[in-house]
């Protein structure tokens, strides 16, 4: 027994270092979207699209969007595919919500009516890609949802600058959209510490 001991334990120790290691390959991804012929590099969704052999469980949190001072706010909202997004109106005045399609696909258009101040209504985006919301009582409001397949992406700020937190070290493919611009792709390799990426995108 006793010399059975003395291998198990240092085996232990092997396999839970292993463990931890593995728990530990992950890194930031950080960089600078560069939008050439737009007013702005700001409000562009980056993420890493879909991962062979990987799904991810819907959000049990919902996410908000609001209706407020006749906008849609955030502009731009990106999302978790399956995630469900609470739309409420902030005005005193009733406004609605509509997208006449998801990723150009009309056949996945949603009118969701009308409300009041204070109302919320939910709707869970399952089918990925861009969703164009508008308002059917102004037609100067207009926002974007972009349903993205996995919980890696970011929003650029002002400057272009965005990061994803803890991404598990790997190769994946790095996609950019816009209102405005073309999508990008790029490929990008993730490992442990924080990887820097230049992202350029046209109009
Ligand atoms: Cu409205």
């Amino acid at each position: 027994m006793k010399k059975h001991g003395a291998l198990l334990a240092p085996l232990t120790v092997v396999l839970t270092l292993a463990s931890l290691a593995h728990v530990a390959w992950a890194g930031d991804l950080k960089g600078k979207v560069t939008a050439q012929g737009l007013r702005s590099s700001g409000n562009i969704v980056v993420y890493i699209d879909t991962i062979a052999g990987q799904s991810f469980p819907k959000p049990a949190q919902h996410v908000l969007m609001n209706q407020d001072h006749l906008a849609f706010v955030p502009h731009v909202l990106p999302i978790l595919q399956g995630t469900t997004v609470d739309f409420k109106n902030n005005d005193a005045v009733g406004h609605n919500v509509y997208w006449p399609a998801v990723n150009h696909n009309r056949k996945l258009a949603i009118n969701l009516g009308t409300w009041p101040q204070g109302g919320i209504k939910s709707y869970t985006f399952n089918d990925l890609g861009d969703v164009s919301l508008l308002c059917n009582v102004h037609p100067q409001m207009s926002g974007y949802i972009f349903v993205v397949p996995t919980p890696y992406f970011a929003l650029t700020d002002k400057e272009g600058s965005f990061t994803i937190r803890n991404v598990p070290a790997g190769q994946y493919t790095l996609k950019t959209w816009s209102e405005d611009a073309k999508p990008s792709t790029q490929s990008v390799t993730v490992g442990s510490g924080t990887v820097t990426v230049n992202v350029i995108v046209k109009k």
